[in-house]
């Protein structure tokens, strides 16, 4: 039966610095679309999730076409606002707090929504 405790105790330890590892901060990278469905904008993936500390990098860039493929991308929280049209858009930033916060087109409010989640 020590024996037993013994071994479930380290079994235990080692499992918790496999959780610890993982919880450092990491560089994670998305690439977001603007499309329409419908004559709805959005970003696809509409949500991205990293953890606090996290290094974010993202691609951003529209599917549309002429005047409708400009579009901002903007996450006040993060002190992020580029405006992205048909070409790649890099935006990197370190999610330096905890929650959900909103992604929103700064030239034209109703557009393309999303939310970017940080976990603490
Ligand atoms: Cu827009």
């Amino acid at each position: 039966m020590n024996t037993f405790i013994r071994w479930s105790s380290f079994a235990a330890a080692a499992f918790l610095l496999v959780v610890g590892s993982g919880s450092e901060a990491a560089e994670r990278s998305f690439r977001l679309y603007t499309v329409e469905v419908n004559g709805v904008k959005f970003w696809i993936p509409s949500t991205i999730v990293v953890k606090k500390g996290d290094t974010v990098r993202i691609e951003a860039m529209t599917k549309l076409e002429g005047a409708a493929a400009i579009h901002g991308l903007s996450i006040p929280d993060m002190k992020v606002q580029e405006v992205v049209d048909n070409n790649v858009k890099l935006v990197s930033f370190k999610a330096d707090k905890a929650g959900i916060f909103p992604i929103s087109c700064h030239l034209h409010p109703p557009h393309v929504g999303s939310q970017l989640v940080v976990l603490d």
